[in-house]
Formats: structure tokens, C-alpha cells, sequence
């Protein structure tokens, strides 16, 4: 057994020696028996582990950790989370089990990848769990033929600020244990009540919601917006470029002039296209 390996090692710095054709006079002093012998080492552990890493997405370098599904109960209803907590979506732009969702897209939703497969966790049928191949190679999870994503704006498990998102052309729900769209609007948000308060000039943004959602003022009013969140966003005229805030920084408040001609006036966050709201002027 022993002379074996000598053997094998022997062949091996012989075979280094070729390879290398300087520094190996003869019959190899020291180091290069301890070449050799790493030689040896490095052959003897099979390709497997890299050959599995190169399988999987590029784009993301951190180990393949489980990917894991499971049923967790929210203000909305029960919805499908990972293993993190972190809610799940589908997209209605997918019409199968393929994902419609790239570039831009999918680094505001970004789509739940796995290598090998996912597991189901708690409350999960693991027969409704599979993948499905994005253009770039990787696996997405897939639930009930619905590919899952995460989305940006939820930075803490437990929150469903993506739910009813009409971003990137379709709309995007939670998921019920069936693997079904959960409609359910989001508890917080109440958009139709705050139209009581006319006359109101003020708009605050938090929690990546302009709020009131809706807001009537008289024409030429005066109109304050305050990001009390904890990213920059923008207030943007959709209808007819009427006004645009342009970039408002952390903390901080500008003020803009509503149009001075009544009507009804959808605005957005130009950086998140899924906060929306509506001026009204009259
Ligand atoms: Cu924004």
C-alpha cells in the first residue's frame, strides 16, 4: 500500500518534471516530491463540488444555502415566504411557469433561485414546489406553475409592500398554501379615505407609499412632500408631465405647484414605479 503511493507519487513528479522542464535534475530532490505530492492531493478530490458551483446562477455568489417555502400567517391571510421570512410573489405577466420578469425587473423583484431544488417547509405541498430555467441558466422557483419572487421594498420579513403592484405591467399578489393569488389589499393602506381631506396640501412618503395616496387640491395650490422613508424617491407626473419633484433626498421636503388646470392627475415614483398616487385639482 505504502510503496504503492510512493510509486503513484514518483510517476507523478516524473510526469511534473516533463511538464515543467526546468528546475528537476535527475531524480527529484525534496520539492519536488512535495509537488508531487499536492499534485496528488489536489487529483484525488473529485471535480464534483465545482462543477456544481458553476451549474448554478453566476450573478450570485453566495453559497447556494436551502431554499425553503413555507406557510407563514400575515395581516393579509397566509402567504408563502423563504427561509428568511421574506414574503413570496407571483407575477401576472407569467403566463407559464416561465418567467416573463428580466433586466430591470429583476432587480426589483428578484426572482427566488435555487440550485438543486427547494424545499417545503411548513404548511407547503411539495408536490406544487418545482423550477423552472431563466434565460441566464439559473433555477427559479416555481409554486403551482407560478415562478416566486421576492420583491426590494420588503427589507424585513413579515412585509408585503409588493402586494397589488402594478409595476412592470402586471400586477403581483402574495400567495395562498394552494399556491392561488391572495388579492387581499394591504391592511395599512386605505387609499379612498383620505380624499375626505380636501384642501389638504401635504404628501409624506414612507414605507415606499406617497401618502394620502389620494389628494385634492385647488388649481396653482401650493403642495409639500416630505420623504420621511429611508431611500430617495421622486413625485412625477405621469399624466402629461405636469409636475415632477425631480430626486428627494432622505429627510428631506420640497415643494411643487399643482397644475393650474382641473383634472385628475396620476403621479409615480420615476425610481419605484410601483408607488403611485393621484393629485386631483378642482
Ligand atoms: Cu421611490
Amino acid at each position: 500500500m505504502k510503496s504503492n503511493t510512493r510509486a503513484v507519487t514518483a510517476v507523478a513528479a516524473a510526469m511534473l518534471c516533463v511538464a515543467a522542464v526546468a528546475g528537476c535534475s535527475g531524480s527529484g530532490g525534496e520539492s519536488s516530491a512535495r509537488v508531487a505530492d499536492s499534485a496528488v492531493e489536489e487529483a484525488s478530490v473529485p471535480e464534483a463540488p465545482a462543477a456544481s458551483v458553476s451549474a448554478g446562477t453566476s450573478s450570485t455568489p453566495s453559497a447556494p444555502s436551502a431554499v425553503k417555502v413555507s406557510l407563514t400567517s400575515s395581516p393579509i391571510g397566509k402567504i408563502l415566504v423563504n427561509e428568511k421570512g421574506h414574503t413570496l410573489y407571483l407575477f401576472e405577466k407569467d403566463k407559464t411557469n416561465k418567467s416573463s420578469c428580466e433586466g430591470e425587473c429583476a432587480d426589483d423583484w428578484p426572482p427566488l433561485i435555487v440550485t438543486g431544488t427547494a424545499v417545503a417547509g411548513k404548511g407547503v405541498n411539495p408536490s406544487l414546489l418545482s423550477t423552472s430555467v431563466r434565460t441566464d441558466g439559473s433555477q427559479q422557483v416555481t409554486y403551482h406553475g407560478h415562478p416566486l419572487y421576492l420583491f426590494e421594498g420588503d427589507k424585513k420579513a413579515g412585509e408585503t409592500k409588493g402586494q397589488a403592484s402594478t409595476a412592470f405591467g402586471a400586477k403581483w399578489f402574495v400567495l395562498d398554501a394552494a399556491g392561488n393569488r391572495n388579492t387581499v389589499p394591504v391592511a395599512s393602506a386605505s387609499p379612498s379615505a383620505s380624499s375626505s381631506s380636501s384642501g389638504q396640501t401635504k404628501i409624506t412618503i414612507n414605507n415606499f407609499k406617497f401618502m394620502p395616496a389620494s389628494i385634492t387640491v385647488s388649481p396653482g395650490a401650493k403642495i409639500t412632500v416630505t420623504n420621511k422613508d429611508t431611500t430617495t424617491h421622486t413625485l412625477t407626473a405621469i399624466t402629461g408631465k405636469a409636475f415632477n419633484t425631480g430626486d428627494i433626498g432622505v429627510g428631506k421636503t420640497v415643494t411643487f405647484t399643482a397644475p393650474k388646470k382641473a383634472g385628475t392627475y396620476k403621479y409615480m415614483c420615476t425610481i419605484h414605479p410601483f408607488m403611485k398616487g393621484t393629485l386631483i385639482v378642482k
